[in-house]
């Protein structure tokens, strides 16, 4: 059977792969904001056994999904021994590892989730790991669906609604395509139960470079556009099939794409657009809406482990 256009990039022996000749030729690697590096930890012993890398926004979250999927999946960790933050000492990202499962930090936008992908990529290459899955789950603004709804993505667009990554690189634009695997998506969204109280939805993703204006909101300390013109484009996103707002899933899809790693974006909407700009949910209820991506991509990970 041939690839289908929406399967991904695969590698037939699931090596993930560096377009980078330049990492060869080093005599190590230092993944600086990991606080890890090729020749002063043995990677491929830490962490050649991983097959998922779960990441989301806050390191407490991450610590909390680390607990969580440690639990469903039945992990124990030797006696006497406690999860730790492995990038304790980069103080940039936090990151857990539970039996196949890495749960790490990612930050705010996509800066910051890119610096992080560009050393988790290469964490995977020199750990030897095959084939490995990601999962960003994370929050989102919705549009025009009940906050706490589960978004799960099947495309990215960026703040022009192309789907690419464009960045500077030596002075000139350069863009990389911003593809999703369709497929995990569909089967994330089947592992979704209708005894649920809360909606799972596909949708198409629009990523920005900020929460305020770049989001469309009134509310931030500056504003260049009216009520109304926010409407208009808010009303114009959702009839291009948009369903939610944030600011990773572009260069999530972009670097994992590029690397050959199947990877899929989903997130909870903690407020509808087409109403409100601020999120008006309490604490309590947003740390149960953060449980519902989390759950999706449990499922999966124990149906991976279960038919091993
Ligand atoms: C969702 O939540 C954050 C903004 O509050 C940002 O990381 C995002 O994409």
């Amino acid at each position: 059977m041939s690839m289908s256009d929406e399967e991904r990039d695969e590698y037939p022996d699931g090596m993930v792969r560096l377009r980078n000749p330049n990492i060869e030729l080093m005599d190590q690697d230092i993944l600086y904001h990991l606080a890890l590096g090729s020749g002063s930890h043995d990677l491929p012993v830490m962490f050649g056994d991983v097959k998922f890398v779960c990441m989301g926004g806050i390191p407490k979250r991450m610590e909390q999904f680390a607990f969580y999927i440690m639990d469903e999946i039945g992990h124990k960790l030797p006696s006497g021994t406690t999860l730790v933050d492995i990038s304790q000492y980069s103080y940039r990202y936090s990151m857990y590892k539970v039996g196949p499962v890495l749960s790490i930090s990612h930050g705010m936008g996509i800066p910051s989730i890119g610096i992080l992908l560009h050393e988790v990529i290469k964490l995977m290459y020199h750990s030897k790991v095959r084939d490995p899955v990601f999962f960003r789950i994370g929050t989102c603004g919705g549009i025009g669906l009940e906050p706490g709804t589960v978004v799960i993505s099947d495309e990215a667009v960026d703040g022009l609604l192309r789907p690419v990554l464009e960045q500077a690189h030596l002075g000139k634009l350069v863009q990389k395509p911003a593809k999703l695997d369709k497929k995990l998506a569909r089967e994330l969204l089947s592992l979704s139960s209708p005894d649920e109280p809360y909606d799972t939805v596909l949708g198409k993703t629009f990523c920005t470079d900020d929460f305020y204006e770049g989001q469309a909101r009134i509310d931030g300390a500056f504003c260049s556009f009216s009520e109304t013109d926010k409407m208009e484009f808010l009303n114009k996103l959702s009839k291009m099939g948009v369903s939610n707002i944030e600011m990773e899933s572009l260069s999530f899809a972009a670097l994992t794409h590029q690397a050959g790693i199947k990877s899929a974006v989903v997130c909870n909407t903690i407020v509808d657009r087409l109403k409100s700009d601020q999120v008006l949910a309490s604490k309590e209820i947003l740390e149960e809406w953060q449980l519902r991506p989390q759950k999706i991509v449990a499922r999966y990970i124990k149906r991976y482990l279960s038919n091993k």
